[in-house]
């Protein structure tokens, strides 16, 4: 079966998370990229958070999928000339070194386009244009600086990060989108162009929510907020929410049987305003339906608290899974909070290929996730990560057209 990137070449200059995530999307979806490293080093992640000492992390493996690897030296005289036959054959260079690396390297953007005008070149930064372009930024100082911080937590508590890696993975998968439509672009232009996600910029558009609230506070307090029923004033900015809904449904996250002993034994159940008849019905509050206090969504609204105390009384006498199996039938909005091994176990997960298998030569097998994207015309299938360099030869033979001599003459002069 073909891929959907068939054909597609990539120059695959990333390294640590957000940058690789895009180009293992693009591996997935049938592109051939060349992850290329500096020789003897690789991808600092390599050797990050090691588990099994001497073979590559699970930090490098999860993100490095369907690549082949290859070592150049691209600040050494040789390996410039043959990181130039690489753009003239790749159609996207995508990378996410710090600001002013691949000037300093004398790959900016006007030499690509001299070598070749129909290069995508695709990069991750810290931030857009402005007073902080020029700073190194890792995933919670884009959590930071995009909203999520200041808007995650409870709002008498620190601003927190979140687990999902939102500034990192987040920013990658906008990359991806931004590369693909620029490929689909080059059909009718027949021209390459830059592509540019910041950070930043992508952990505030997955905030938006926050910033209309922003907006909202300007005409009153924000009453679906927790804070609203408590009696807490507002301030200037979009304050944090607790486990508050983000939207005009409240919800909240309750007790299940056994949160004591297990911290995941909880549900986040919503109150959605279509179900609630069906809500006091299984909580055992049938009186609440035709009560006005609290039969519509606007009496309840400074009665949350009591409303999910009430709830919760329900909740703590089932376990998470069997709040879902009942309310999910009276289309009432619930989910089990699951934990990274309930996820790992979960046989419907490895079925779509969400969550996969792979066999690895150095650490045997490991589980990694897949595509969270399905393509019913361009299956997925997960191949291991590349050892460092593994593919140089063949990369220098196959793509570049070097003859075994002149492979001989750039591995002695060091530049792989
Ligand atoms: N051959 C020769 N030199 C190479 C090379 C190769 N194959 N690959 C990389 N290098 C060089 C770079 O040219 C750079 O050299 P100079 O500083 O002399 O120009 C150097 O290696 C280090 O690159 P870097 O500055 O990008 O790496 P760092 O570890 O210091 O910083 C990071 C890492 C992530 C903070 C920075 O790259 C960055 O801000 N990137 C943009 C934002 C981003 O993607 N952050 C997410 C990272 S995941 O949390």
């Amino acid at each position: 079966m073909s891929k959907a990137l068939d054909g597609i070449r990539i120059l695959d200059f990333t390294h640590v998370q957000s940058g690789p995530t895009c180009t293992q999307l693009l591996a997935w979806l049938g592109a051939d990229v060349i992850k290329v490293e500096r020789p003897g080093v690789g991808d600092a992640t390599r050797k990050q958070l090691v588990d099994v000492e001497g073979v590559d992390s699970l930090y490098f493996t999860m993100l490095n999928h369907n690549k082949r690897s290859l070592t150049l030296n691209s600040k050494h005289e040789t390996g410039k000339q043959v990181l130039e036959r690489l753009v003239k054959k790749c159609d996207v260079l995508v990378e996410n070194f710090a600001p002013g690396a691949l000037d300093r390297m004398g790959f900016g953007w006007d030499r690509i386009q001299e070598l070749n005008p129909r290069m995508i070149m695709a990069s991750v930064k810290g931030f857009g244009p402005g007073p902080y372009e020029d700073c190194k930024v890792y995933e919670n100082v884009a959590q930071c600086a995009g909203g999520s911080a200041s808007t995650t937590g409870f709002h008498d508590g620190l601003p927190m990060v979140t687990g999902a890696q939102i500034g990192d993975s987040g920013t990658g998968l906008g990359l991806a989108l931004g590369i693909t439509a620029a490929l689909l672009q080059r059909e009718k232009t027949g021209r390459g162009q830059r592509v540019l996600a910041p950070m930043q910029d992508s952990v505030l558009n997955l905030c938006r929510v926050k910033l209309r609230d922003q907006q909202r506070l300007a005409h009153g307090p924000l009453t679906e907020y927790s804070q609203h029923g408590e009696g807490v004033e507002f301030g200037e900015a979009t304050p944090r929410a607790g486990n508050d809904s983000g939207g005009g449904q409240p919800g909240r996250i309750l007790k299940c049987i056994g949160w004591e002993r297990d911290p995941n034994s909880y549900t986040y159940f919503i109150t959605q305003a279509a179900a609630w008849p069906k809500i006091c019905e299984v909580i055992g509050k049938p009186e609440w339906k035709d009560n006005p206090d609290y039969a519509t969504p606007p009496a309840r609204l400074p009665r949350l608290n009591e409303v999910f105390d009430e709830i919760e009384k329900w909740t703590l006498t089932k376990t998470k899974y069997e709040v879902m199996d009942i309310c999910n039938p009276l289309d009432i909005p619930v989910g089990p909070i699951l934990s990274m091994k309930e996820l790992a176990d979960e046989p419907s997960l490895r079925e779509t290929g969400t969550i996969v298998e792979v066999d690895h030569p150095e650490r045997g097998k490991y589980l990694t996730v897949g595509c969270p994207i399905k393509l019913s015309d361009s299956k997925v299938e997960v191949t291991r990560s590349p050892l460092l360099g593994e593919h140089t030869d063949e990369i220098l033979a196959d793509v570049l057209e070097y003859s075994a001599d002149e492979i001989a003459e750039i591995r002695e002069s060091g530049a792989i």
